[in-house]
């Protein structure tokens, strides 16, 4: 099927069956502002190190994404990052995996377009917990609002090197585009910096998710800080 048709059947269908169930409880939730992201190679110390320092600078949102530790090893950090967040009334967003997400009582958890299927998470989930999904294309975006999930990803935004991405970068042409077509709260990803928050939150980002711009600063509350400053300031014109 050709792109700009399946993006029309699939949008069709998406208006046919929104508002089927009241989500919006849920989805306002999915507005934090900043979206700090752990990835302990580009931080360059542990999760719950770089957490502490997220969190201390008022991260509304902490995602634990690890693709090398054990599960026994996740869960020993997500224990500590759970306790971390609540203290703070942060979100816990658990990457990939909806069973170490329910194991940890986290607030949700985040799929790419490979991972366990929405409806399998969210039945593992139950309905109360947020399920976020990475998407690249218009027509992914739009098969999105059929899914039962809270939130979606979109990106990557501008090239990045934390992510070898099998997508090309969409630019801030496909945040716009969401932000008029689609009915989901957007996480826009994917090489973001302090500089480029301003243009990505102008074309209609609700969230703004990083990981370099945050992480690999010498102080990471100080960073943290700033970078929220900077977003509110964007998002208030
Ligand atoms: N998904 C799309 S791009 C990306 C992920 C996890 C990496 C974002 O990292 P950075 O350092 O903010 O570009
Ligand atoms: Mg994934």
């Amino acid at each position: 099927m050709n792109i700009e048709f399946s993006t029309v059947i699939v949008g069709f269908m998406a208006i046919m069956t929104e508002n089927k169930d009241n989500k919006s409880e849920s989805r306002r939730r999915c507005v934090w502002g900043i979206y700090a992201i752990l990835d302990a190679r580009a931080a360059g110390r542990p999760h719950l190190e770089a957490a502490r320092a997220l969190l201390e600078g008022g991260a509304a949102v902490i995602q634990l994404r690890d693709k090398t530790s054990t599960f026994e090893e996740l869960m020993d950090i997500g224990r500590g990052l759970r306790r971390m967040t609540r203290d703070h009334g942060a979100d816990f967003i658990v990457n990939d995996n909806p069973y170490l997400a329910r194991e940890l009582d986290a607030d949700g958890v985040h799929l790419g377009q490979s991972d366990f299927p929405a409806d399998i998470a969210r039945e593992i989930l139950g309905p109360e917990k947020i399920i976020g999904l990475s998407t690249h294309t218009k027509p992914q975006a739009l098969a999105a609002q059929l899914l039962p999930v809270d939130y979606i990803g979109v990106g990557p935004v501008y090239p990045t090197r934390t992510k070898v991405s099998e997508w090309p970068p969409v630019g801030t042409a496909l945040i716009r585009w969401v932000r008029h077509a689609i009915s989901l709260p957007m996480v826009a990803i994917g090489g973001i910096t302090g500089e480029r928050i301003v243009d990505v939150v102008a074309a209609g980002a609700h969230n703004v998710a990083m990981i370099r711009e945050l992480l690999t600063a010498g102080d990471i509350a100080d960073q943290t800080r700033r970078l929220r400053a900077v977003f509110e300031r964007a998002a208030s014109e």
